[in-house]
């Protein structure tokens, strides 16, 4: 049944330009949001930039801009990167959006009017890098003998010591515990679950939520010589871009049937505190939290200081926009950590869509141009392939739903197999012109079709052109699941254009 869909990104950190662990998160999002387009659910597809904190305001302080400046530079190159790889949000949320400071301001005012807020003194370990508290055992010992470091980016943590807001978190463990013993699926996979849980059962501290130190942030409504600590208000973006605060009534509708996606190393925000908060303030947790792993290059997680960090345009200058979504949709899954390789990326690139797509493609038009005189024929609808393209089409659907896009383009492969294998079978290139050769490319031109609609959210570009090129009208990103993916779909008498290769060959790295 169609319904809502809302699904997030994490809102990125303005202190660095996109990469490609970015880019993970982002192009798996924009895909999802496409393939429920075409099952016919009203998507809402949010993602944007984290601006306040101290994290952002030293990196401006290096760059010698002020943090304003510094957020309108960056969150622009956010912008590029996602126009360059074709993700299409239907909001860019940026945390210096005014109304997100009036929803930063009307949630938190209610989790204090509900009495879970209080003053007292903050003394302990902060990291910046994740803008983060740590116990001292949380920390990992530093070599050199100072502070010890934090477990994400290695790097010494600082001792902060203000008068700040608490949230009473510690309140919230058994709320949290008995939400998820009734809500066993929202958080996936079961691994990434257990290790929230793992978290919440070790005992929750109330946690510091303001600073007095910095003012580069959303003041707090009570006391405005302070700001709210950067996490607080970074999560209630997924609030305030369905209406938190300014629309009631839209925010009714579409809350908390959220799909959030998130990598691991912000498991703790958004499976323990991001659920408090919103019980809090009265709201119901998030439904679907989807918690994936790191991508990593030479085994370790990107970073400045490793200098291992990959950009998107380098990869998109060999591979192609539909290349790269491609390689990150279907060679990482959604879940384990994996690891970037090029040359995995080239094999990939070749085995998929040059060999079986590109030549399914190439093959069927050049038989068409010589058996057909270019006009494609009907496919039979009793052909073997039929009930293989049932087959691939629920198991594509059912990975989609459950946010596995590397499952869901290994079953529409199959399909192009399937009907690769029909014509090495019956070989129509050999046969004289009549109807069992009309039959043949009539079925392998049904598939390209199915797979034109089945492939769209991951190609965004040569779907389109694999559907023009069999002489179809509109575009495959403009049909309606289910029927759509009934079998015989394609009419037959079209002009079938064969074009140059849709994916040459790539050389393997020297
Ligand atoms: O954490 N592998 O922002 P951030 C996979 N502002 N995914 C990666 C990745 C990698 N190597 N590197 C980054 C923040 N990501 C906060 C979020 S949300 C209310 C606030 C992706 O810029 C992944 O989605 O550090 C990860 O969770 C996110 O970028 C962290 O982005």
């Amino acid at each position: 049944m169609p319904g809502r869909y809302f699904l997030t990104t994490p809102i990125y950190y303005v202190n660095d330009v996109p990469h490609i662990g970015h880019a993970y998160t982002s192009v798996t999002a924009d895909a999802l949001a496409r393939w429920h387009r075409l099952v016919g659910d009203d998507v809402f597809f949010l993602t944007g930039t984290d601006e306040h904190g101290l994290k952002v305001a030293r990196a401006a302080e290096a760059a010698g801009r002020t943090p304003q400046e510094h957020a309108d530079l960056t969150a622009a190159r956010f912008r590029e990167t996602w126009d360059l790889l074709d993700v299409v949000p239907d909001r860019f949320i940026r945390t210096t959006d005014p109304d997100h400071h009036e929803a930063v301001r009307a949630f938190l005012q209610r989790v204090h009017d509900n009495g879970h807020i209080y003053r007292d003194t903050y003394a302990g370990w902060y990291c910046v890098a994740c803008e983060a508290y740590y116990a001292e055992d949380e920390l990992l010992p530093n070599p050199d003998g100072g502070p010890g470091l934090d477990p994400i980016h290695e790097r010494p943590a600082e001792w902060f010591e203000e008068d700040n807001w608490f949230f009473r978190l510690s309140a919230f463990e058994q709320p949290l515990l008995d939400w998820y013993a009734a809500n066993p699926d929202a958080v996936a996979p079961v691994g990434k679950r257990n290790e929230a849980l793992g978290l919440i059962k070790g005992g929750l501290a109330d946690i510091s939520i303001s600073r007095s130190s910095i003012d580069w942030g959303v003041r707090i409504p009570w006391d405005e010589d302070q700001v709210f600590y950067v996490w607080y208000d970074a999560l209630i973006n997924y609030a305030t871009a369905i209406g938190y605060g300014s629309d009631p009534e839209r925010f009714a509708a579409w809350w908390p049937h959220v799909h959030h996606l998130l990598a691991k190393d912000i498991l703790r925000f958004h499976c323990v505190y991001w659920p408090a908060m919103l019980l809090a303030a009265g709201e119901a947790p998030p439904a679907h939290l989807n918690v994936h792993g790191y991508l990593t290059v030479g085994g370790k997680k990107m970073s400045k200081t490793s200098l291992n960090q990959i950009f998107p345009a380098d990869l998109v200058a060999d591979f192609g926009v539909d290349g790269f979504r491609y390689h990150f949709l279907r060679d990482n899954p959604f879940g384990p950590d994996g690891d970037f390789s090029y040359e995995a990326m080239v094999s990939r690139f070749n085995a998929d869509l040059a060999n079986n797509l590109g030549n399914l493609l190439s093959r069927v038009a050049t038989v068409v141009g010589k058996k057909c005189d270019g006009v494609g024929p009907a496919p039979r609808p009793d052909s073997p392939l039929a009930p293989l393209a049932a087959d691939c089409v629920r198991d594509a659907a059912a990975a989609w739903d459950a946010v596995q896009p590397s499952h869901a383009l290994e079953a529409t492969w199959r399909l192009i197999r399937d009907a690769n294998a029909l014509l090495e079978e019956t070989e129509p290139w050999k046969a004289e012109p009549g109807p069992e050769v009309d039959g043949v490319l009539g079925d392998a031109l049904e598939v390209l079709r199915l797979v034109s609609i089945l492939a769209s959210p991951a190609l965004t570009r040569s779907a389109a052109e694999v559907w023009r090129r069999i002489g179809l009208d509109g575009s495959p990103a403009d049909q309606r699941l289910p029927e759509a993916a009934a079998w015989g779909g394609y009419p037959g008498g079209l002009p079938v254009e064969k074009g140059a290769p849709l994916f040459p060959r790539l050389k393997r790295p020297e």
